[in-house]
């Protein structure tokens, strides 16, 4: 090789490495400031116990819960065996406001490992609790550094991924939205609502009119694998907010379904996370309209520049897609492990169904119907 050749190679080469350096250092300032919270060390923020809220999460694996009602489809109705987050599916609400601290508690009270996996957050250490044995547990303090609504999923992460599909399909996973006073302000809503999905591989369940003849199944990881579920639930019971489907032939789904009410011309604003583990949502309201608040590619613009309804300030900010500027849509795809803010109006009085658009899941129990009324009496 000629030393000229030698000289070019090496000029190359620092140049490769200088572009190299720079694209890491480019990902590494995405990386850090993509993050919607700070992380905080108590002792280095001078922080004192007032400052900071509590919140604790206990894990178990015990509880027996019912997730679907007796029906035609399912006679008999079926419980099934849960993991959870404080007993519940989903695990308890993680409602963080903008610029204040949270001081996060992980107790592990199951006869499994555990641990928790906050979306949102970036760095291992600060996102994970990392696998926690029976009896141990983790304290952590994050800062909510967000300055825009978001909604993001929490979960278990079994033992460092090992195991995760079966601890979220058996029902440790959440919500954790981030409000924002300066837009709840310019754009107050009538209602909000909560919503989470989720799939449940039943080793007991027979199928559809068979059911589980009383038998209390756990996860089957020949189902997952197939990503055929038994039932999708919504808010942690599949039916649970669908009174029946039918109005010639009618067929009951659950005597005892919580419908949602809101008022005709109302805004309503949802909160909706998607824990799968397997199967995308492709949400839609029958016979409304969906403006989605989050997640939007001009997120910012359209929530501080924009009023809720009136699009006519958004062409000199429209990107050539101007549906998605305007974020008014009748359908969004909520992928597994992600959640989305979307506000609707219900223009007249009637039933509205929220479900998926992947129509199978309406036989699995996932949806809900909301009652459009003028007159609500509570
Ligand atoms: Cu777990």
């Amino acid at each position: 090789m000629s030393r000229s050749t030698q000289l070019l190679l090496l000029l190359y080469s620092s140049l490769f490495a200088a572009l190299l350096a720079a694209s890491y250092n480019i990902m590494a300032s995405i990386s850090s400031s993509s993050s919607l919270f700070e992380v905080l060390a108590e002792e280095e923020n001078g922080l004192i116990n007032t400052d900071i809220r509590n919140i604790t999460l206990i894990a178990d694996d015990h509880a027996i819960i019912k997730v679907s009602p007796d029906n035609l489809l399912h006679p008999g109705g079926i419980e099934y065996k849960m993991m959870t987050f404080n007993g519940t599916v989903p695990g308890p609400l993680l409602k963080f406001k903008e610029g204040e601290s949270v001081r996060i508690t992980m107790i592990n009270d199951g006869d499994l490992v555990h641990s928790l996996n906050l979306h949102g957050i970036t760095g291992p250490s600060q996102a994970l609790s990392g696998p926690l044995n029976p009896g141990e547990n983790k304290t952590w303090i994050l800062k909510v550094s967000s300055k825009a609504p978001s909604i993001f999923m929490y979960h278990c992460d079994g033992d460092n991924l090992n195991g995760v599909w079966e601890h979220v399909a058996s029902g440790m996973y959440g919500s954790i939205t981030v409000g924002s006073p300066t837009y709840d302000q310019k754009h107050p809503v009538a209602k909000e609502f909560y919503i989470a999905f989720s799939e449940v591989y039943n080793t007991a369940d027979k199928g559809l009119f068979k059911g589980t003849n009383g038998t209390i199944g756990s996860f089957d990881l020949g189902k997952f694998v197939e990503a055929g579920p038994d039932l999708i639930l919504t808010n942690g019971m599949a039916y649970k907010h669908i009174p029946w489907i039918g109005t010639v032939s009618r067929i009951p789904l659950n005597s005892d379904a919580e419908i949602f009410d809101v008022k005709p011309g109302e805004p309503t604003r949802w909160y909706i996370i998607n824990a799968g583990p397997r199967k995308s949502l492709e949400f839609n309201f029958a016979a409304a309209m969906i403006d989605v608040l989050y997640p939007l590619p001009l997120l910012n613009q359209h929530i501080v520049e924009n009023s809720r309804y009136d699009r006519s300030s958004i062409s000199a900010n429209s990107t050539s897609d101007s549906d998605e500027s305007s974020g008014l849509r009748y359908l969004i795809s909520i992928p597994p492990g992600s959640g989305t803010i979307i506000e609707a109006i219900f223009p007249e009085q009637g039933f509205y169904f929220g479900n998926d658009h992947d129509l199978a899941s309406i036989l699995y129990g996932s949806g809900f119907v909301v009652s459009a009324v003028d007159n609500i009496i509570s």
